[in-house]
């Protein structure tokens, strides 16, 4: 898929002001700070186009850009950095938690891990929540860049080893050098032209 134009349409913070034009949405999931925005930048070419910050939990809207105005990719708020015994729910909050259970309109999320830390135990939730939802969905490993290719292999063998996620498909990202790009635009052209590998039967990427 080449990007003939990006642009951002609204944050929302309630289904209402989402858009209404029907188009499909990919939304793109996982911890704060782990590379969400700056993904959404590198896929579509445009260096700021999506707000980055080294400081966790700088997106709090559902942020909707249109894409070759035939989809959405939506830039979901960061979930994470609370500690101990606190559930999946409370802390994505009821924007984030509405949009995934409800959303028509969505057809496939990327989750993204970061290569280094591999699945958080929030992290874990999400992916179950993802089944449950049953629309294809994606791993992303973020700041490929930081690992050597051996170690990021290792990385992919750790999760794959994790019976939880032992079925699901694994792309390494990063929004440095572009590593992955073309592959995640392919998978997202699948999904939303209703090519996409439904996550039940694996090998989504
Ligand atoms: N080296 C490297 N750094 C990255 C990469 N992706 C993101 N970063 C850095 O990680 C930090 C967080 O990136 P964001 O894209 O803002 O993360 P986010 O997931 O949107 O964060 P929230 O909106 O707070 O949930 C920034 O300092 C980025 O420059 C990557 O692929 N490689
Ligand atoms: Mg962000």
């Amino acid at each position: 898929m080449r990007i003939l134009s990006a642009e951002f349409v609204v944050g929302a913070v309630g289904e209402k002001h989402s858009p209404e034009d029907g188009l499909p949405e990919v939304a793109f999931a996982g911890r704060s700070n782990v590379g969400k925005s700056s993904l959404i930048n590198r896929l579509l070419l445009r260096r700021k186009l999506a707000h980055t910050s080294s400081t966790p939990g700088r997106t709090q809207q559902l942020n909707y850009y249109r894409v070759n105005d035939q989809m959405y990719f939506v830039d979901l708020p960061g979930y994470g950095f609370v500690h101990g015994g606190v559930d999946l729910r409370r802390v994505l909050g009821r924007l984030t938690e509405t949009y995934l259970g409800n959303r028509q309109q969505l057809c496939a999320v990327v989750q993204l891990l970061d290569a280094r830390h591999g699945a958080t135990a929030l992290d874990l939730e999400m992916v179950g929540r993802l089944r449950e939802g049953g629309r294809p969905s994606l791993l992303v490993l973020t700041k490929a860049d930081k690992l050597s290719r051996a170690k990021l292999d290792r990385q992919i063998e750790t999760l794959e080893a994790n019976g939880d996620l032992a079925d699901l498909s694994y792309l390494p990202f990063s929004a440095e050098t572009g590593m992955g790009r073309d592959d995640l635009l392919r998978w997202i052209q699948d999904v939303t032209t209703g090519n996409g590998t439904p996550r039940e039967e694996g090998n989504a990427a």
